[in-house]
């Protein structure tokens, strides 16, 4: 029945429905109740109770990356809409367009009335981190404020959006035709994430392309954009037509797949020395939607060749010049922009160059040599499993079509990446814009109920793992199945790592006690066990699918092994770190190592020799640099 008053709970829950909203996550709150009781009447909307706000926040997150359908959270006022922050801000360094809600107070703090500390505007918070946030003033005023808010998170690069309501709203009456009607709400389907589809300037694209024709070396780097635009089509259209070699950034992850010959595999430093060569010898680089983090040597020297020349396709002006300077700057949508550029240096049947097949060879070359040496060192036989063994194992399985795989931590990411690398796209996410671990549960869940007909598995560390383990609750209660791989290496191993190299495994706060995450697991109701041989992954994964609910593998692994890429990784991200290097503390950390050190001493010079040594063969053959 469509009554002509309803309450303001009511109304404000129907115009969200009515935006297409279908999903808000949430924790339980009597407060929120006005809300979240009716939200469920409409068509198939559905609330997602988290046990944390801050675990809701990365729930809608996740479920915004794989679903490309909005989603919100809402939250009470106070510490439950400050929890949310380090989930937006994640959403808003990922350019995720969240819509963020929470209650807050009703009117400014009474003076000399019963001042009380939380009366401040909680909103200010969220003002650093969304791209739009304001105070709703009044029930009429809600609908427009909403659609307001969903036009700039869709709007230029997207990114999260705040709303605060005041709670007094909630129990108020209004007219319903104030707002959209009960049918409306009802109907409407769920809101698609839609990319602006702006197109680039003529004259910008014939720079680019007189830039790609005239190219010795050159290289596509594909960055998030690529995903946000859905171009992952265009990209390969682009690098097949004219055989140009692809990287991805870390977030650009599975925009190209991995398995692709054009790919150097692994994204960004996790390809290692192909990475690295290709990096410094390209003379061209057309980078798409690519911000060029530390993650990715900011584009810069040293990783980076300070002669290359910059095609930059972004949909947001103010990541020019940022860190790279582009030569010729393609302002416009990552999908749109591929297209126009494909087309402009295809014209007149120009198909690439025929130098350009040694290029390719020679970082073909480079990428078989790595795998098979990463692959080499990880089926070794080590005391305890090694960490690229448990990446191996489970890159096996992501290979199926029905999987998909959330990755989280220090360096489990890192070796997820190396050895697990993204096939499908939108089939692996490693969402890390601010580098916060800890999401891995919550994002496994969110990208789960985007996907009902795939299995969601996380690997993640056991450090990692425990951010957010309050969150198995919530993965057995709505019971998905969710398989959740635990890296325990009894460590913060990334940063052990570094103590290790520069302290003489001096470490200080970074060994964890030996948990059992298995049991922890069956506590909560998850089919659980401890692997305490890597090689045995894939059965006990068999066993965890043929258990039919959500599962936990504890995969017991040697932290004393490092992927070699984290040094490329630290020479950038923490400058000068390795320039404070004493040679006699890491020789004496390795000899301590005993067995593991020797092998690791081997495959790091290999690294090291081919990443930055040999860096410009060509050069040296008489190229261009
Ligand atoms: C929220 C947050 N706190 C701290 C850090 C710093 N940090 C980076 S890696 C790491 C260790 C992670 O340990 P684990 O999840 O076990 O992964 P591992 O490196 O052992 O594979 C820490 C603490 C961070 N990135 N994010
Ligand atoms: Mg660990």
């Amino acid at each position: 029945m469509n009554s002509a008053v309803i309450s303001g709970g009511e109304f404000i829950s129907r115009c969200l429905a009515a935006q297409g909203i279908r999903f808000v996550f949430s924790v339980d709150s009597e407060r929120l109740s006005p809300i979240l009781d009716s939200f469920e009447d409409y068509g198939a909307s559905r609330v997602i109770k988290a046990r944390n706000e801050s675990a809701a926040t990365v729930m809608a997150d996740g479920y915004i990356r794989r679903g490309r359908r909005l989603a919100a959270v809402l939250t009470d006022d106070n510490g439950s809409a400050l929890s949310q922050i380090s989930g937006v801000t994640n959403a808003w360094a990922d350019k995720i367009p969240l819509l963020s809600l929470s209650l807050c107070a009703d009117g400014e703090p009474d003076y000399g009335k019963g001042f009380d500390r939380y009366g401040f505007d909680q909103g200010e918070v969220f003002q650093a981190v969304t791209q739009y946030r304001r105070k709703v003033t009044s029930l009429e005023d809600f609908p427009g404020a909403l659609a307001d808010a969903i036009n700039y998170s869709l709007s230029d690069k997207m990114g999260p959006v705040h709303l605060d309501i005041p709670f007094g709203l909630l129990g108020q009456k209004v007219e319903a035709s104030l707002g959209p009607s009960e049918e409306e709400a009802r109907t409407v389907e769920e809101r698609r994430v839609e990319p602006v589809r702006m197109a680039a300037d003529e004259e910008a694209i014939e720079r680019a392309a007189a830039i790609v024709r005239g190219a010795e070396r050159p290289l596509i780097f594909a960055g998030g954009g690529v995903h946000a635009s859905d171009a992952q089509e265009e990209l390969r259209e682009l690098a097949k037509r004219f055989g140009i070699p692809v990287a991805t950034s870390m977030a650009g992850i599975g925009s190209f797949p991995a398995d692709h010959e054009l790919s150097l595999g692994p994204p960004s430093y996790a390809a290692g020395e192909t990475f690295h060569v290709a990096i410094k010898e390209a003379d061209v680089v057309i980078a798409v939607g690519a911000s060029f983090s530390g993650l990715e040597g900011f584009g810069l020297p040293p990783l980076w060749s300070d002669a290359i020349k910059f095609i930059q396709i972004d949909i947001a002006p103010l990541q020019f010049g940022l860190n790279v300077k582009p030569d010729a700057p393609v302002l416009g949508d990552a999908r749109t922009a591929l297209r126009q550029l494909t087309d402009a240096v295809g014209s007149s049947g120009y198909e690439g160059k025929a130098e350009w097949g040694e290029w390719r060879s020679h970082l073909a070359k480079l990428k078989r040599d790595r795998a098979s040496r990463l692959v080499k060192l990880a089926m070794r036989r080590w005391h305890k499993g090694h960490q690229g063994r448990f990446a191996l194992e489970l890159g096996g399985l992501v290979k199926r079509d029905d999987l998909l795989m959330v990755i989280d931590g220090g360096n489990t990411p890192l070796y997820a990446a190396m050895y697990a690398p993204a096939v499908g796209t939108r089939q692996v996410f490693f969402p890390y814009g601010m580098a916060a671990l800890g999401g891995g549960i919550p994002y496994a869940i969110g990208v789960q109920l985007a996907s009902p007909d795939k299995h969601v598995m996380l690997a993640t560390g056991d450090g990692s793992f425990m951010y957010n383990v309050q969150e198995l609750e919530t993965i057995k209660r709505l019971d998905l199945p969710i398989l959740i791989a635990v890296n325990n290496d009894s460590a913060w191993n990334m940063i052990k790592a570094m103590q290790d190299m520069l302290y003489a495994r001096n470490f200080v706060g970074t060994c964890l006690p030996d948990v059992d995450y298995a049991k922890i697991a069956a506590g909560f109701g998850l089919h659980s066990e401890r692997v305490t041989d890597v090689a045995e992954i894939a059965q006990a994964y068999e066993r965890a699918v043929a258990s039919g609910g959500p599962a936990l593998i504890d995969a017991i692994t040697d932290s004393s092994n490092v992927p070699d890429s984290l040094l490329s990784f630290s020479l950038v991200e923490f400058e000068g770190t390795f320039g404070g290097l004493d040679p006699m503390k890491f020789a004496r950390s390795l000899w301590m190592m005993r067995d593991a050190g020797i092998h690791r001493m081997m495959h790091m010079s290999t690294y090291i020799r081919k990443a930055f040594l040999r860096v410009n063969p060509l050069a040296r053959l008489g190229g261009t640099r």
